[in-house]
């Protein structure tokens, strides 16, 4: 704006200086030459005063040249202005900015003295984790020497566990050859086993049934009746005219007292088959001696033997009979007949149930 102002008034003192500087001429000319010519000189005035028009004429063509200028400067001065405020709210923003790098730059130099010093602490620690490093290398060389030797060994035993190996597989061989025979052995004896259980059911299955038998036999026994006797005559006899009926006193055995020694009879106490024997002593010289058997009166047996040395001499038989409830059985000895007997039973009558019917 004051460049602008200045420039117009250059160029107004530029105007009339020319204006000034024709007058003081004319002024400077007319004193020269004086009255004497002035036709000449009113001619030479009318000349100059239309070179002044002229002049004025130029000037003021020049003045409104000046004055676009002048406008044309307002207005590149208004966008100055214009540029210039935007120029000053940049410079606003720029300080601001500024403020704000001051203060960040006062944080990043608390941050630069804090790494700082955690730069010197750190660098501290290197030195330790230097020395520790070093004494790790010297841990490491006695390590790596360690593993050098542990690796020849482990060679070592690789070397053996090959022969391990080796002699594994033959005694591999040697057991599956053994396990095959085994296995073979125990098919075998699984076989042998079957059968033997097979066998086994069956000596039980036997077992079972005998031992119902044996059951039902004790059972039988138990309930079997129970009869058996034996006697004997104890001293010497002699039938006189008639046949005699034997009674045998001495009682050895008398089960169920089916015999009396009072009568000499036997009564059958059960339906069932009974055995009957006897034997008869008599020492005799050219003479006979004789026995007979009675079942209900009817002879069942008649003996003789005809003696002659003197000596003792033996009838003995025996049979077997079968009786119903009361029947009776008792030996006679013919008439005219003798026994002979004393406390050593030279001459016994015996007899037993052998079953019931
Ligand atoms: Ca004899």
């Amino acid at each position: 704006m004051r460049a602008v102002i200045t420039l117009l008034v250059l160029l107004l003192s530029m105007c009339g200086s020319q204006t000034w500087s024709t007058q003081t001429d004319l002024h400077t000319e007319s004193q020269s030459t004086g009255a004497a010519a002035e036709v000449s000189t009113q001619l030479d005035i009318s000349a100059e005063l239309r070179e002044l028009r002229d002049m004025v004429g130029e000037l003021r063509v020049t003045l409104s040249f000046t004055r676009d200028e002048l406008q044309n400067t307002k207005d590149l001065l208004n966008k100055i202005e214009v540029e210039n405020d935007a120029v000053k709210q940049r410079l606003v923003a720029s300080e601001t900015e500024v403020v704000n790098l001051r203060k960040e730059a006062a944080a990043q130099t608390a941050d630069l003295r804090s790494v700082t010093e955690r730069l010197a602490v750190t660098e501290t620690d290197m030195e330790h984790v230097k020395k520790d490093t070093e004494a790790q290398h010297t841990d490491l060389t006695t390590v790596k020497t360690e593993v050098m030797s542990l690796i020849k060994e482990q060679a070592a035993q690789e070397a053996e566990l090959v022969v391990l190996k080796t002699r594994m597989d033959t005694g591999e061989a040697q057991v599956e050859t053994r396990l095959s025979a085994s296995e073979t052995e125990v098919e075998k004896l699984k076989m042998e086993h079957a059968a033997q259980e097979a066998e086994l059911t069956a000596v039980k299955t036997r077992l079972a049934a005998t031992e119902t038998e044996v059951v039902n036999l004790e059972k039988e026994i138990t309930e079997k009746p129970k009869v058996a006797f034996s006697a004997a005559l104890t001293a010497p006899i002699e039938a006189g005219n008639t046949d005699l009926n034997l009674v045998f006193t001495k009682t050895i055995t008398n089960v169920r007292q089916a015999y009396s020694n009072i009568t000499g009879f036997f009564t059958a106490p059960v339906k069932g088959v009974y055995y009957f024997r006897f034997t008869v002593m008599d020492h005799l010289n050219s003479r006979r001696m004789y026995i007979m058997m009675f079942k209900n009166g009817e002879k069942v047996m008649h003996l003789t033997e005809y003696d002659t040395d003197g000596h003792a001499s033996y009838l003995s038989s025996g049979v077997t009979l079968q009786l119903e409830v009361g029947d009776v059985v008792n030996m006679r000895l013919p008439a005219g007949s003798r026994l002979y007997d004393d406390s050593r039973n030279h001459s016994t009558f015996s007899g037993f149930l052998l079953f019931t019917l």
